[in-house]
């Protein structure tokens, strides 16, 4: 198997909206990011990867972009991206961009000029229809937009002021080539591909049988030869990593867009887990693994995450954010950084922040959830349950500010935050797991050493023990004659599992746990609410 710089690497999210702010607008900027460079190189961090900051309206975030070439006031100015960048690889850092090209904002010129007229050369920069099908966006009932300008609709995947790019149209793939090019040569280390595989639409935009499963909107026949357009044109001239924000697919399809031998996309995040998986479940998250492991193994590169700035932290939806609050964050780690795969880090994850409850909807900003709560409130059910239905999966839920010290806001900012700082930022903090040597930022430091001293939490086959077990997840990985046994505990109940004799555990070194006082255990593991536990067999 090829090694590689970054499949060596654990990648850093920064949510620089929510991260730290140095001009009091209530708004993480670039200079915050700068400011904490030290904080997270000192965690042990090889890649960051920063979400948009292209100027934007900011109707979803970033992620609706008006001009690709320019950096958004609230984050800071091209100036301030450069030397960020700078300061990333004078401490042997590297920083990838967040690509966001299946859409643009509405505000963009050449929507602009696409809804000027039919006419128009740039009308075909985007998708027009005299007649709807019965599709649904992901935030919106309809990815029709009737323009009355031209009386006609334009095709959007995600909210109506995010009108989706035409692919078909090889002079918006040459645009957008020249705009990767114009970050690349500024010497960014690669891209973080919002939803790739989105960019090749349904020949013909025939009605689905289930409007709801809005598969349809991804990986369509003709993606692949954008993507390996986009390797030949830009992609291969670069010493880059890219990762594709890939939903709607197999391991069979993932391997189509990762396999070492397609010249398209380095690694994937696929949402089986994310997007199906409310919350914990051991057989199905298993079963994920199983198969994705199979599929790609020796052939593609995945990549293990549990949550991001559209995933609730994992210690709410997945963990115990309360009780076991420290524990199950360290055991999650060791899960993600110990499953076959590159591990990513969302901002907050490495001190164990946990998801929100707000008591209003005034309270809550991402327009998914508010426009879902308008779309069910319209169809008439309660506010109140509508309210309380959408809590659990809101992106919100980690969005909100990075909690830095007790101080107000939690340091986040001298001004007003643009969305509430989680009310726990007294108790849960930088400064205070800086000050806590078993805190979980420690814990995350230790994983992430282990990870750079030894290549078998890389390049190490994967062989599960106990397949059926509903609390315990133990697997083996191996590397030449490197062999580690990992045993986690992902439950509230005290758990007792007996090793096969051959995996006895006498004079075996405990290379990493969460919990402190390991009484000496032959085969039989008496484990403790989230244990974790990695030994060196
Ligand atoms: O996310 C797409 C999205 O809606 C994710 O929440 C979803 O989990 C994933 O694609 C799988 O279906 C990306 C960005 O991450 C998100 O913040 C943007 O809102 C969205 O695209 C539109 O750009």
């Amino acid at each position: 198997m090829k090694k590689t710089w970054w499949k060596d690497s654990v990648v850093y999210q920064v949510y620089w909206r929510s991260f730290y702010d140095t001009d009091g607008d209530g708004y993480g900027d670039l200079e915050g990011v700068i400011q904490k460079l030290d904080y997270i190189q000192n965690l042990g961090i090889d890649v960051i990867w920063l979400n948009p900051c292209y100027d934007s309206p900011d109707i979803d975030n970033g992620y609706d972009i008006a001009d690709y070439r320019e950096v958004m006031p609230k984050a800071g100015t091209m100036e301030t991206f450069e030397r960020l960048l700078q300061e990333v690889h004078n401490r042997g850092m590297k920083l990838i961009m967040d690509l966001v090209v299946n859409h643009t904002s509405d505000q963009h010129p050449w929507f602009k000029e696409a809804q000027s007229s039919k006419d128009h050369p740039k009308r075909d920069y985007y998708i027009w229809r005299k007649e709807p099908n019965n599709w649904r966006s992901y935030f919106t009932p309809s990815v029709w937009e009737f323009d009355a300008q031209t009386e006609e609709y334009y095709f959007h995947s995600f909210a109506i002021e995010q009108p989706d790019l035409n692919w078909q149209n090889p002079i918006v793939r040459q645009e957008i080539y020249s705009i990767m090019k114009f970050w690349l040569d500024k010497g960014i280390d690669g891209f973080r591909m919002d939803v790739i595989n989105l960019l090749a639409k349904q020949e013909g935009f025939p009605d689905a049988e289930n409007p709801e499963d809005i598969s349809y909107l991804g990986n369509n026949p003709g993606i692949h030869d954008y993507l390996r357009e986009m390797h030949e044109e830009v992609l291969q001239h670069y010493d880059i990593f890219t990762v594709g924000e890939i939903p709607f697919v197999t391991p069979e399809d993932g391997l189509l867009y990762v396999g070492e031998d397609r010249q398209e996309l380095h690694t994937l995040f696929h949402f089986e887990v994310c997007d199906y998986m409310a919350n914990w479940d051991m057989e199905r998250f298993k079963e994920i693994q199983r198969r994705w492991y199979q599929g790609l193994w020796g052939k593609g590169w995945n990549s293990q995450f549990l949550n991001n700035h559209d995933h609730t932290r994992l210690v709410t939806r997945f963990g115990n954010d309360t009780t076991y609050r420290v524990e199950s964050a360290k055991c999650f780690a060791t899960l993600l950084h110990l499953l076959p795969g590159m591990p990513y880090i969302y901002q907050g994850e490495e001190i164990g922040m946990t998801g929100v409850r707000f008591n209003s909807i005034e309270d809550y900003h991402d327009i998914a959830m508010k426009n879902k709560y308008q779309e069910e409130v319209e169809k008439g059910r309660e506010p109140e349950e509508v309210f309380a239905s959408l809590l659990h999966l809101s992106r919100d839920n980690s969005r909100t500010p990075v909690q830095w010290n007790d101080m107000p806001h939690g340091g986040f900012t001298n001004g007003t935050p643009w969305i509430n700082v989680n009310p726990n930022y007294k108790e849960i903090n930088v400064a205070a797991a800086l000050n806590d040597p078993e805190s979980v930022y420690y814990f995350y430091k230790k994983l992430i050493q282990l990870r750079k001293e030894n290549e078998v939490m890389v390049y190490g086959s994967f062989q599960e023990l106990f397949e059926d077990h509903q609390q315990i997840y133990s697997f083996i990985r191996e590397l030449d004659d490197e062999k580690w046994l990992v045993v986690l505990n992902i439950s509230e109940q005290q758990v007792q599992i007996k090793l096969p004799e051959s995996l006895s555990l006498l004079e075996k070194e405990l290379l990493l746990t969460n919990y402190n006082n390991q009484e000496e255990q032959n085969s039989e593991l008496q484990m403790r609410p989230y244990e974790a536990r990695i030994y060196r067999i």
